[in-house]
């Protein structure tokens, strides 16, 4: 086995002392030495940065700590840890939110797609409540969501599902790393920036339909984890940054 993590997996955190399990990631380690954990503590005010220091020894290799000394939010957070784990020389890089919404047993099946679907470059977790899935989101949160989504999906002009899983998977390549060079210019929707990235840079090099580089799978379980600091006035918020989106990429 090659000395070097086949996967990196970024897991940004914002005041998760309480929330973050830490025996799930231990677990998951134990079963799988290939996925290394890049936890980003966004200068959390609780004992978040402690937690992860210890949970990071109890990983080993498999895991490790990045600070951030000033709270910079979700998008900085993510865009900072995954430059990190770009330079990790790893296959396959990522991030997962830390309340694991999306369970960590979720990620092998990530990991397959993008190992057997060679013109696929990226995979996004996708919430479709199907039989035999176990999809539990709240109501409101869900048609909020979905209205979001599908605002998401028309400024695209793309038929993606599900922007905003914070579950995503990236092949580690120069252009996904691109996509994280320059720091979002929103908060809440860099996941929709970062498609607007990937089809402006599709358009600059003549490439083809972003449709066919990202591959959204249904997950087998999600649910909603009580805490969220997601705001009803995040929504509106969050619409607003699409049309900033729109300004800065898609004219
Ligand atoms: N770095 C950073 N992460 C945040 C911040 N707010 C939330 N997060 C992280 O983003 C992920 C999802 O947050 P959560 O509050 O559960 O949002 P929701 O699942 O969309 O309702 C978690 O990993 C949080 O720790 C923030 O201000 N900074
Ligand atoms: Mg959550």
């Amino acid at each position: 086995m090659s000395d070097y993590p086949e996967t990196a997996i970024v897991v940004p955190c914002y005041n998760e002392a309480a929330r973050l399990d830490a025996d799930a990631f231990v677990q998951f380690a134990a079963e799988h030495p290939s996925v290394r954990f890049v936890f980003v503590d966004d200068g959390s005010t609780d004992t978040t940065r402690e937690t992860l220091h210890a949970l990071s020894d109890r990983l080993g290799p498999c895991g490790e700590v990045l600070s951030l000394d000033v709270n910079q939010g979700k998008a900085e957070a993510v865009r900072c840890g995954m430059l990190h784990a770009f330079d990790l020389d790893c296959s396959r890089v990522g991030y997962w939110d830390a309340d694991l919404a999306t369970p960590l047993t979720e990620i092998p099946r990530f990991v397959e797609i993008l190992s057997t679907r060679s013109e696929r470059f990226v995979v996004f977790g996708a919430r479709v409540q199907l039989l035999g899935r176990r999809i539990t989101r709240r109501r409101a949160r869900h048609y909020l969501g979905r209205v979001f989504a599908t605002a998401a999906s028309m400024l695209l002009a793309l038929p993606v599902y599900d922007t905003q899983c914070g579950a995503k998977l990236f092949r580690a390549e120069p252009r996904t790393r691109a996509l994280f060079e320059a720091p979002f210019v929103v908060t809440w929707t860099f996941d929709v920036e970062l498609i607007a990235r990937l089809i402006a840079g599709e358009r600059e090099r003549g490439g083809g339909d972003v449709g066919e580089l990202i591959y959204e799978l249904p997950l087998d379980a999600w649910r909603d984890v009580e805490g969220s600091k997601v705001r009803p006035r995040d929504f509106l918020r969050a619409l607003f940054e699409l049309l900033r989106i729109r300004k800065r990429y898609l004219r």
